[in-house]
């Protein structure tokens, strides 16, 4: 491993280079090694150890170039080593590190709640608890539901993911592999039919009162203290609702006293073209949970809510040893600065506009696309058995890795392994768009024939 702090990684070239064949050994040695320490319950996907990266490609420890249009999963959405990022880490580390916000504070913090504040997409004066990761969002979020509503019940979607602690495991529509074999499961938890417009056949309207009747039926509105609804589901294969129904589900929330958590741990921040997913759908949520691309790949996490909600906490029942580190807290403002004067959210509906036209163009071509979605930089092909709904999970997993060995790394998404999805950064260019829809075409030809 390189001691060089200073490494100028804004040399890297923003193209592919395969100088090996995707893992090339110096990956696979380590894969080797790794094997006797890491257990296999944690598994990478892509076995491709990574040495550096900048923008939107990653060197590999072989040297070669990868495009990456995943972003370590919807974190690095303005792009690898951000110099604003990096340079605000930097000075933070060097003048200090930890001090424990609910021991001693200090101003950053302070600064990241100001800024979700004047971003926050609900109603009235909002106030944020910071933590480390999206679950760990999530856990507290409904924490200050069920203290603020003293109420229990937690109501959530099919196809929706929410983290792998032992409350949000068991908050996830796929209890394998997430909470299979490490139960008891968390209790109270009601997972309501979701709004899955290619296979649902039904209108916003239609879907919700499908998923309130399911609620009514078995928790009862008043038993709820919340209900988690991530605006775009990520894991679950970026599925977009119907329109009108997350208004829908908002105001039988509203009405029954049941805190609306929206879950922009994967969809929020800049990614969708608007600062939180939820505002485009028209939807003022009480509660909204950030975390991956908040900090430029450091890790922070955000529970921002509506204040009379937050401040229903006893003094000392929040918080966490490293929640909202310092060095964190720099990253964040930073992101925040970045999106604001480089006009990401401008560039995210551009990245809509350019990859979502040629994925739909490429749909057309090969009849095992058969949806295009998301928003944004959040975007999705659903692959099935051409001429039927039936999933293909095999032929997602062959198109990634044929792309690998083109050096675009991609992951796929859905329940059933039935999607491949795009979190590329928000630098992604025009000619890498063209480059990966390239990638996609050539290996849906290949399969076809
Ligand atoms: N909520 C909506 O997408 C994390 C999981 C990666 P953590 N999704 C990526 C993996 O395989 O572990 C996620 C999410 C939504 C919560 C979470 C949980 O966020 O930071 O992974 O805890």
């Amino acid at each position: 491993m390189s001691t060089d702090s200073h490494i100028d990684v804004s040399e890297i070239p923003q193209e592919p280079l395969l100088l090996t064949e995707i893992p090339g050994p110096r990956s696979r040695e380590l894969h080797a090694r790794r094997q006797a320490v890491v257990p296999p319950g944690v598994h990478s996907v892509m076995p491709l150890y990574i040495e550096r990266a900048h923008g939107s490609i990653l060197v590999d420890v072989d040297g070669n170039r990868i495009v990456d249009v995943c972003g370590g999963i919807g974190v690095t959405t303005i792009g690898h080593t951000d110099e604003a990022v990096v340079a605000a880490a930097r000075e933070q580390m060097g003048r200090v590190t930890h001090t424990l916000f609910t021991m001693t504070p200090y101003e950053s913090y302070v600064e990241v709640a100001e800024l979700l504040a004047k971003y926050f997409p609900g109603e009235g004066q909002a106030k944020t608890l910071l933590m480390n990761s999206g679950a760990e969002a999530v856990e507290n979020g409904v924490k200050i539901a069920r203290k603020f509503t003293g109420r229990p019940g937690v109501a959530v979607l099919e196809h929706a993911y929410h983290g792998r602690t032992m409350l949000t495991s068991s908050m996830n529509f796929k209890g394998a592999p997430y909470a299979a074999g490490y139960g008891p499961r968390a209790g109270d938890i009601y997972k309501a039919p979701n709004s899955y417009p290619l296979r649902d056949g039904l209108s916003g309207l239609e879907a919700a009162a499908r998923t309130i009747a399911y609620l009514e039926k078995t928790a009862g509105a008043e038993d709820l203290a919340c209900l988690v609804v991530e605006p775009v589901q990520g894991e679950g294969g970026f599925i977009v609702p119907a329109d009108g129904y997350l208004p829908a589900l908002a105001e039988w929330c509203r009405a029954n006293g049941i805190v609306f958590i929206s879950d922009e741990v994967q969809a929020g921040l800049a990614r969708t073209g608007t600062m939180f997913a939820i505002e485009q759908f028209g939807v003022q949520p009480d509660i909204v949970l950030t975390a991956k691309g908040i900090a430029g790949g450091m890790p922070l996490a955000g529970i921002t809510g509506r204040a009379e909600i937050m401040d229903s906490s006893q003094p000392g029942g929040l918080g966490g040893t490293f929640g909202g580190n310092p060095v964190s807290c720099a990253a964040a403002v930073a992101v925040f600065n970045q999106i604001e004067n480089d006009q990401l959210l401008a560039r995210a509906k551009h990245i809509e506009d350019v990859f979502k036209g040629a994925l739909t163009d490429l749909a057309a071509k090969h009849e095992a696309i058969a949806d295009v979605r998301g928003l944004g930089a959040m975007l999705a092909i659903e692959i099935v058995k051409p001429g039927t709904l039936d999933h293909d999970a095999a032929l997602v997993q062959r198109v990634i890795d044929r792309a690998a060995q083109q050096g675009v790394l991609l992951l796929s998404a859905g329940a059933y392994g039935n999607a491949i999805r795009f979190l590329p950064s928000l630098q992604f260019t025009d000619e890498l768009i063209a480059l990966v829809v390239r990638v996609l075409d050539e290996a849906f030809a290949a399969e076809a024939a």
